[in-house]
């Protein structure tokens, strides 16, 4: 199962897309250049098999978002900087 989250991840003011896939246990983003073209992926997390949930959001509130991953009962949180 994959899902999908989308959020401005580079803050340029376009919106980027954040897939996860429970098999491989990947968090990938993709950039958008211009409207409907996307970068390639980029990994952004890898080996959390069964990731279920990723959030974006502000975690640490320093005006940047973070990608928050669950699976199993496991979270990892990746902080922008
Ligand atoms: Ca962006």
């Amino acid at each position: 199962m994959s899902a999908v989250h989308i959020a401005d991840i580079d803050g340029d003011g376009v919106l980027d897309l954040v897939l996860s896939n429970s098999l491989t246990g990947d968090v990938q983003w993709y950039r958008q250049n211009k409207p409907d073209s996307f970068s390639s992926p980029t990994t952004v997390l890898a080996g959390l098999p069964g990731v279920v949930l990723v959030k974006v959001a502000d975690i640490s509130a320093d005006g940047i978002v973070d990608i928050l991953s669950i699976a199993n009962s496991r979270f990892r949180l990746l902080v922008s900087s």
